[in-house]
């Protein structure tokens, strides 16, 4: 009677190891979990802690690029067929936002013999029949060559909407 009562404390005790390491199994996929149960966790908690390190680092990397984004209004408040600003710097990498703001449609278009050589225009400009239509509406691009760049809007080039970006 003894013995029995010890066996039926025994296997509760065993059924609920069983249950904790198929819970284990499913975080380091190891379904066989023995000894080794502990040690094996602590290096998969050690690797999940990397992987949340790695994962913030990334994060902050894009706030970091965020902060260094400059935006340009497509036109002044005013109504002015401009870029504003029209004449800037930027860091080598640094995403550069063209937004709409007046006097929409615009679009921005590099000229292809005033930007550095080896720059394709054609990889950084918006085509010149695409417009920006709508309140808002963005262009983003990042500049990776040093140099002075121009650009254009092609519907109001003619009206001086033309800008400059020296990329340092
Ligand atoms: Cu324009």
């Amino acid at each position: 009677m003894a013995a029995v009562a010890s066996a039926a404390v025994a296997i509760p005790s065993f059924t609920g190891l069983k249950a904790a390491s198929a819970t284990t199994a499913k975080v380091n996929a190891s379904p066989k979990v023995t000894a080794s149960l502990v040690p094996r966790l602590a290096i998969k908690a050690s690797m999940k802690d990397v992987g949340v390190a790695v994962v913030a680092t990334a994060a902050s990397a894009i706030l970091a690029s965020n902060a260094m984004a400059i935006e340009v209004l497509l036109g002044g408040d005013d109504g002015s067929l401009a870029f504003v600003p029209s004449n800037f710097s930027v860091a080598a990498g640094e995403k550069i936002v063209f937004k709409n703001n007046q006097g929409f449609p615009h679009n921005v278009v590099f000229e292809e013999d005033e930007i550095p050589s080896g720059v394709d225009a054609s990889k950084i400009s918006m085509s010149e029949e695409d417009l920006l239509n709508a309140p808002g509406e963005t262009y983003a691009v990042t500049l990776s060559e040093k140099g002075t760049y121009t650009f254009y809007c092609s519907p109001h080039q003619g009206a001086g909407m033309v800008g400059k970006v020296t990329v340092n």
